[in-house]
């Protein structure tokens, strides 16, 4: 219950979906608490607030368990989703066609149309992952998100590297008008000196 004359926070869901084993619940406990909890294969859900600065909403994110027979499942959790955080585990190359078909089939259902996404490049502390620019790759991650803005954030959710800036990220889109973020895009590759064709073809790549 919010101090008496203040107004109760907002807050926007996030939905965290991803193969077993690529990091969720880790992930999830380490931003919450700071802490390397040890995790079974969740059967059902975990659901936490994250606190944002107080200009954006307060983060209520649901980690859906990732095994084959809980898949069915995630569907149910897609009703009011702001956000979508999908998780990858960049270490285990034998996953990732997997990953790539599960989130391909995420990303068509209706319901989550234009909803923005961040991709959690996770395990990066393990020598041999896969780097973000290698997974846009083996995920085909900008045929699959045209229509969405979207972010691949590399990550490591046993030392915590990345964690808060995918999380920044995903509120950021979360919080800014598509238009706004190609314009961001503009500014930020003018600044580093990229030319303007350069510039109209990342853009065009993000573009609707
Ligand atoms: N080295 C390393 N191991 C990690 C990392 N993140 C998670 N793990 C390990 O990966 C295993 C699976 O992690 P979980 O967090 O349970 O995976 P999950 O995505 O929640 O799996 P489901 O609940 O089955 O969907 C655990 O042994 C974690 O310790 C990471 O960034 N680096
Ligand atoms: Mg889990």
């Amino acid at each position: 219950m919010g101090i008496h004359g203040s107004k109760p926070r907002k807050q926007a869901q996030v939905l965290m979906l991803g193969l077993t084993g690529s990091g969720k619940t880790t992930l999830l406990y380490k931003l919450k608490y700071n802490e390397n909890v040890e995790t079974v294969p969740t059967v059902g859900f975990n659901v936490e607030t994250l606190e944002t600065d107080r200009s954006s909403p307060g983060l209520t994110v649901w980690d859906v368990g990732g095994q084959r027979k809980m898949r069915p499942f995630w569907k149910h959790f897609y009703t009011d989703t702001a956000g979508l955080v999908f998780v990858v585990d960049s270490w285990d190359q034998k996953q990732l066609d997997e990953a790539r078909k599960e989130l391909h089939r995420v990303l068509k259902h209706e319901s989550l149309k234009g909803i923005p996404l961040v991709v959690l490049a996770n395990k990066q502390d393990l020598q041999g992952s896969q780097s973000p620019e290698a997974l846009c790759l083996t995920l085909d991650l900008r045929r699959l998100c045209e229509g969405r803005t979207w972010f691949i954030q590399p990550c490591s959710a046993t030392t915590g590297m990345g964690l808060e800036e995918g999380f920044r990220r995903i509120v950021y889109l979360m919080k800014t008008p598509f238009k706004q973020t190609q314009e961001d895009i503009k500014v930020k590759m003018k600044s580093k000196g990229f030319s303007i064709t350069a510039v109209e073809k990342v853009v065009c790549l993000c573009s609707r």
